[in-house]
């Protein structure tokens, strides 16, 4: 097979629907989509390509990651330079120099007072391993008997038994039955009405928060190890925090001596304003979960940063002792590093981790310009994340979002996700105000004739 038909040459007969059996997708409605692929050959900056050549603007960033754009020269050119001089290196008991300047670099983007980063390959992993990482923190201080967790309703922390546990996706729980035992669920914070059309972070919710007392008073204080909850729900359709709600959750969790984890998967790599979502909210968590932008989707990568005080706090007993048992054969795996060495200079190079908060007014207005269309209940909103949810069609939940979904793909040549009748919008940050207008006019030509 030549080079070209391995990057991916969709001839005819590899679209035929028996060609497409093998893969049993993920998180997709398998034989729907066999029956009517909607198929991509390509990508470059904004855009995807289909194999029949039409170009497609991309509203969703692959699946919230591809933050610098596609196909960005300088993260192929690094991923193919690494690729030839280092293509894999163990990170357990040896290193290489780009694992320690990616960490030091990431650190420095962080802030104080976080001053360590774990690697793993993606959100899954960086949820599980800051799992672990809460329940070894509590144990090697003498707390081992710390081991709840509190997640919250309609939160999605990836598809391993921990984050499933904590998740509050139904979906992703029912069909599995067994999870981590002793774990607690906040509510979910979206009120369609009292917050319905909320511009950025809704007024209405922060008394939601003030249920962590409850659980805690519960369980008591001394059993549970962590809270953890996205600072801005993605997966569940962009549920943005009521003002003063994670200010709660840190005051409580802190007055406790509990772990506050942010998963910033998608919030992570300049979504909603700056490099990383608690510095755009203001509340600092004790951990945080990254992947997806960490190098734009390119290379599967993922991380959990600590503040000062928790690797410390693992570093005793003799010199010779594995502190922390826990890591992943691809754990800093040199192409990853590479690609987010790249990216974080193009990200620098091109101001884009705070350019999602320069865009957030004309991005915001441009979103809220669907309201009062056929259907549209809800229009949410931050930084370059947004949602507009659609009511459900009776006796068919999650159609009429689907239907949109593949008329912009295949009449507006616009890729846009969809969530049971959410659609939800992240636009790589590289969006132009114009492609902004295209996202939204093709929108509304789709949903002014949806029935
Ligand atoms: N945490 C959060 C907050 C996420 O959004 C994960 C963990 C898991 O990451 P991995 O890399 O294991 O998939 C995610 C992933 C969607 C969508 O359209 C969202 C995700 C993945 C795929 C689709 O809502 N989020």
């Amino acid at each position: 097979m030549n080079d070209i038909a391995r990057t991916g040459d969709f001839t005819p007969e590899h679209t035929g629907t028996e060609k497409l059996e093998a893969f049993w997708m993920p998180f997709t409605a398998n034989r729907q989509f066999k029956s009517a692929p909607r198929l991509i050959q390509r990508a470059e900056g904004m855009y995807y390509y289909t194999p029949d050549g039409r170009q497609v603007l991309d509203a969703q960033a692959g699946l919230w990651c591809v933050n610098a754009g596609h196909c960005r020269t300088p993260i192929v050119q690094a991923i193919a330079q690494a690729a030839g001089s280092l293509d894999f290196a163990p990170t357990f008991q040896m290193g290489h120099p780009m694992a320690f300047e990616l960490a030091e670099r990431l650190v420095a983007l962080a802030g104080k007072p976080f001053n360590h980063v774990f690697f793993c390959n993606s959100g899954s992993e960086a949820v599980d391993s800051a799992l672990k990482i809460a329940l070894a923190y509590h144990r090697v201080r003498g707390e081992g008997q710390r081991t709840r967790f509190i997640g919250r309703e309609r939160g999605y922390h990836g598809v391993g038994f921990g984050g499933i546990s904590v998740g509050g996706i139904v979906g992703n729980r029912k069909m599995f039955g067994t999870m981590l035992p002793g774990v607690d669920h906040l509510p979910q914070t979206w009120n369609l009405k009292e917050q319905a059309f909320s511009r950025g972070q809704p007024q209405w919710g922060a008394h939601l928060a003030d249920e962590l007392e409850r659980i805690v008073a519960l369980h008591d204080a001394s059993t549970i190890a962590a809270v953890i909850v996205e600072p801005v729900a993605g997966s569940a359709g962009v549920l943005v925090p009521p003002v003063g709600y994670l200010e709660r959750l840190r005051e409580i969790t802190a007055k406790h001596g509990i772990l506050l984890i942010f998963d910033e998967v998608i919030t992570g790599f300049g979504r909603i304003g700056k490099p990383f979502g608690f510095q755009q909210l203001g509340v600092t968590p004790d951990l945080y979960t990254v992947a997806k932008g960490i190098n734009s989707g390119t290379v599967p990568m993922g991380g959990v940063f600590a503040r000062e005080g928790i690797y410390e706090a693992f570093m005793q007993g003799p010199q010779t002792a594995i502190e922390f048992a826990h890591g992943y054969t691809y754990s800093a795996h040199p192409l990853a590093c590479a690609a987010a060495l790249a990216c974080l200079d193009v990200y620098r190079d091109e101001g884009l981790l705070t350019r999602a908060g320069e865009l957030a007014g004309y991005w915001e207005d441009a979103l809220h310009s669907l309201r009062g269309l056929p259907h549209v209940i809800d229009i949410r909103n931050i930084g370059l994340m947004g949602a507009v949810e659609l009511a459900p069609r009776p006796g068919a939940a999650g159609a009429r979002a689907f239907d949109v979904h593949v008329k912009a793909f295949f009449e507006e040549n616009l890729l846009v996700r969809f969530t049971g009748d959410i659609l939800a919008l992240s636009p790589p940050l590289i969006v132009e105000k114009a492609q902004i207008d295209r996202i939204v006019d093709g929108l509304r030509r789709v949903l002014s004739k949806l029935d």
